[in-house]
């Protein structure tokens, strides 16, 4: 049995994420899990929250909480929208977990013993006022190219040029607004990841992962390789972070530097995989044989494409640079944005439908199957409240709840509360069964490749055959004649239905539990059945007893889309100016964000 481990992007700590942050990592990453799972592999699915860095400091600062407690109570509320969303992680930690703070430690002190990090006295912006040094984008002023009066340390967002806190007119600290700023030198431990450059180049072309990973990642993970590994400050003058241990620098320790953010984020993937160990309680789960000298593990990480530097180029090159064997990704998924009516989620302005409210207005399973059947794989997707009823009404409601109903009820009503038996398979049910060996067999093909709009575009193709049986067959007609030949019909849909409750699952678990739920006797676990012997759509035998459940799913009316459009101000004119900005640039995640 093969391992596979799955990750997503750690998201942000400073608030609820919007559905563009879900479809670009946690959501098609549970929707792999639960695919390996029910194909019968072992898989462990972490992901925790990210917790560290300045953007943290100030969203506690704002809400006028202790930074540890703010995140403690924003893990919560976090944690609790993914269980909303149906996200079976294995494991949700925190980046501020003892955990990590050992884990990151030990990888800055192996770095060090192999000559990988050095120390270096640089120059930064430091405010009197607020008795800290400043990060570049925490500084604001005018710009001395156009003038603007609130550019940043690090770009001006007016004429988009790249700046120096140096550069500006009339500077200011961004937190207290002070002017009293000074320059002042202070030491920073620094990655040496020009002397990995060519390792990184190895081991990317070395395993071949890039040729085998979706274009979108691999592009940019070459990218950034062609242009070179720069040697990175990895350190930070912030109160809330992994301390720099005091054994190995104990002058930058007793100044209170911690890791900078990106460099203790990834690990956690590993440290939250020790958390899940070691709230077991038990020797059962070995943390580390999923990480060091894992050879047999598949690694699969999941992310928005602004996070795929971090994650192809700066985390191997900090494993390698450890001369310990821990394992490195296999496969990279990306995405591009979902923009809402072309505009970008906001944050900060929350603009946009985000995960909770979304939960609020209709259940997990509508948003899963839309976001992934519409996931901005190959270019952005704009969320519309027209393109997402479309797309329930149309797929969910029409296509698959309705031929599940309407089976099952009129069954019920003409044969009783059992699988109708006589009739015996013909030409149709050996053609429907082609048909549906060919999809499932595609649909395979789609997600192993991770490709999740063809899955989804699969799936719905297994949905509409059944249709398109059921009306060639037309039981209400054949009852009048033929009642052999309907319940025959009637048996195979059903058998139909059963194949729908287990294939749907990673998209739709919800109603998949409830579609297997009508044929209780079979089992509430799913089992994948494959495309060769799904064929014979025979599962279920004459007698065995069913029920019919409630509408898996309801339409949305244009009333319903007015609701929507009101509260969410969804409409063209609402659309944000410049679609090609990240929606997650809201957290302090550049890599030129000192
Ligand atoms: N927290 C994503 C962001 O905030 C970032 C991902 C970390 S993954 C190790 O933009
Ligand atoms: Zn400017």
């Amino acid at each position: 049995m093969a391992r596979h481990l799955v990750t997503s992007a750690l998201p942000y700590i400073n608030g609820i994420k919007h559905l563009g942050n879900m479809v670009g990592s946690m959501l098609p990453a549970d929707v792999y899990a639960r695919y390996l799972r029910l194909r019968g592999h072992d898989v462990l699915y972490i992901c925790a929250t990210d917790e560290h860095g300045t953007p943290a400091e100030l969203a506690a600062q704002e809400a006028g909480l202790p930074v540890a407690e703010f995140c403690a109570r924003q893990h919560s509320a976090q944690k609790e929208v993914y269980d909303g969303f149906g996200l079976a992680f294995d494991h949700f930690g925190r980046s501020s977990s003892q955990q990590n703070a050992e884990i990151t430690q030990h990888f800055a002190r192996r770095l060090q013993e192999q000559g990988f990090i050095e120390q270096r006295t640089v120059r930064q912006v430091y405010s009197v006022a607020d008795g800290r040094f400043l990060p570049d984008r925490y500084i604001i002023g005018t710009c001395p190219y156009c003038g603007y009066d609130k550019a940043r340390g690090d770009q001006c967002e007016n004429c988009t040029r790249v700046l120096d806190p140096t550069d500006l007119i009339d500077a200011r600290s961004a937190i207290s607004g002070s002017t009293e700023l000074e320059v002042r030198e202070t030491k920073h431990l620094f990655l040496l990841q020009s002397k990995l450059q060519s390792e990184v180049a190895a081991w990317l072309a070395g395993n071949g992962s890039t040729e085998r990973w979706p274009v979108l990642a691999s592009s940019i993970a070459r990218k950034w390789l062609t242009e070179g590994l720069d040697d990175r400050a990895i350190t930070r003058d912030l109160d809330w972070g992994v301390p720099v241990p005091g054994d190995t620098w104990p002058e930058l320790a007793a100044e209170g530097k911690v890791f900078y953010v990106w460099f203790d984020a990834p690990i956690e993937y590993i440290a939250s995989t020790k958390e899940w160990a070691d709230s077991a309680g038990s020797e059962d789960r070995d943390w580390k044989s999923w990480w060091y000298e894992a050879d047999d593990v598949t690694y699969t990480q999941f992310m928005a494409k602004d996070n795929v530097p971090f994650h192809t180029v700066m985390f191997p090159a900090t494993e390698l640079g450890t001369r310990e064997p821990w394992k490195k990704v296999d496969f990279v998924k990306a995405f591009n944005w979902l923009t809402y009516y072309g505009g970008k989620f906001s944050t900060s302005q929350r603009r946009g439908v985000f995960a909770d409210a979304a939960l609020d207005v209709l259940p997990a399973d509508y948003w899963r199957y839309f976001l992934m059947a519409n996931a901005p794989e190959s270019d952005d997707t704009s969320f519309t409240w027209e393109l997402f009823a479309s797309s329930v009404n149309k797929d969910l409601a029409d296509t698959l709840g309705n031929f599940v109903n309407r089976v099952l009820s009129f069954s019920r009503k003409r044969f009783g509360d059992e699988i109708p038996a006589g009739g015996a398979p013909g030409e149709p049910e050996r053609e429907l069964g082609e048909e549906i060996g060919r999809l499932l067999a595609a649909y395979e093909a789609q997600m192993e490749a991770l490709q999740f709009r063809r899955a989804a575009q699969a799936l719905r193709a297994l949905w509409s055959a059944g249709n398109a049986y059921l009306e060639t067959k037309a039981p209400w007609l054949e009852i009048r004649t033929d009642p052999e030949a309907a319940a025959l019909t009637l048996r195979t849909a059903m058998n139909l239905i059963l194949l729908y409750a287990v294939v749907s699952d990673p998209f739709i678990p919800t109603a998949a539990r409830a579609m297997r739920a009508a044929f209780a006797p079979a089992g509430d676990a799913a089992v994948w059945v494959g495309a060769e012997e799904a064929r014979s759509l025979d599962a279920l035998a004459a007698g065995m007893p069913f029920t019919v459940p409630p509408v898996l799913f309801t339409k949305i009316t244009e009333e319903d889309l007015e609701a929507y459009r009101e509260r969410f101000g969804g409409r063209e004119a609402d659309a944000g100016a410049d679609p090609g900005t990240a929606p997650g640039a809201d957290a302090e995640s550049g890599p030129g964000a000192s």
